[in-house]
């Protein structure tokens, strides 16, 4: 019994899908450009697919599972249960116009032509606002459609917003944030579903270390309580005697968005040499 996940086979999910699996721990060969590989470490068959095509092979059970960008999933809803987001892949949909348009507010949109690949995701957000706007359907190159004469405005997927500035364009508005998620059918056998329940422990370590970092700093020995208070780690810090008496170590864990935040207070409580280095896995 092998779990049946759905990849996109070359794209902007394909290497972060590939770079999560290995650091899973999993091991396959993804050259030659083949369409499905057997994982050499898990019981794991990886399918290589075009990415709109993943929501459904894994609502017809094709696949048991499947790694997507959300935007596809609401522009074409399957019957797929939404088991985890990924963090990678990160984008926006967003609408976009010349940066001399006179629209600057999605009501502006009123009797205009917008050009998108989302007509769905689109049409409910005008809808929504009572806007009327006409949508022009078209699969790439959106980006073109002011500049040829086909829009006067486009809603597109966003990340850097290279593509739109380099095409004189700017956003007026988010419709959609975005980013890779993890799919399954939703009638799993119990046997595919404690393999996905390893695949998840998986991922969920890898993704909490990625949120969190080791710190290792140096300190007189009655800072401890004080350092202690801003460094909880996962139970309560490590400290360990330095040769120097009346000095320690101390290292914990801390989430990488209040790093910074606690810095300033580290260095005000006596901590010095601080080093924080990435975690590999983290296993609460
Ligand atoms: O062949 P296949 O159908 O599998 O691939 P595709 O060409 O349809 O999809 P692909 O590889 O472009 O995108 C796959 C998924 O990656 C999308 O469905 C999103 O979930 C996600 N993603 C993340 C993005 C971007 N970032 C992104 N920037 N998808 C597309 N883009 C486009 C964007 O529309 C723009 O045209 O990339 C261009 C560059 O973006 P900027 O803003 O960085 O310049
Ligand atoms: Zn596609």
């Amino acid at each position: 019994m092998r779990l049946r996940l759905a990849i996109q086979k070359q794209g902007k999910l394909s290497e972060g899908s590939v770079t999560l699996l290995r650091r899973c721990g999993i091991s396959f060969s993804n050259g030659n450009g083949k369409l499905r590989v057997e994982a050499e470490n898990f019981p794991l068959e990886i399918f290589f697919l075009r990415d709109d095509d993943i929501p459904e092979y894994v609502a017809d059970g094709v696949a048991d599972i499947g790694i997507v960008g959300e935007n596809i999933l609401a522009e074409q809803p399957a019957d797929v249960e939404r088991i985890e987001k990924l963090g990678f892949g990160r984008c926006r949909l967003a609408i976009a116009v010349p940066k001399s348009s006179p629209i600057n507010d999605p009501n502006d949109l009123n009797g205009k032509r917008i050009a998108t690949a989302y007509p769905r995701i689109l049409g409910d957000f005008l809808a929504l606002r009572d806007i009327r706007a006409e949508i022009h359907t078209i699969s790439g190159s959106v980006e073109i459609a002011p500049s040829i004469g086909l829009a006067d405005a486009i809603c597109d997927l966003v990340s850097s917003g290279n593509t739109l500035f380099s095409n004189g364009l700017r956003e007026t508005a988010t419709i959609l944030d975005s980013e890779a998620i993890l799919i399954a059918n939703p009638c799993r056998p119990a046997d595919c579903q404690t393999i996905l329940n390893k695949l998840i422990f998986r991922i969920r370590s890898v993704l909490s270390a990625g949120r969190n970092k080791y710190i290792l700093l140096n300190a007189p020995e009655k800072t401890i309580p004080e350092i202690s208070r801003l460094l909880p780690g996962m139970r309560s810090p490590t400290v360990v005697q330095l040769a120097k008496p009346g000095w320690v170590s101390i290292h914990s864990v801390i989430a990488e968005t209040d790093f910074w935040a606690v810095i300033d207070e580290l260095k005000a409580a006596g901590a010095e040499g601080i080093l924080v280095l990435a975690i590999d896995q983290m296993i609460a």
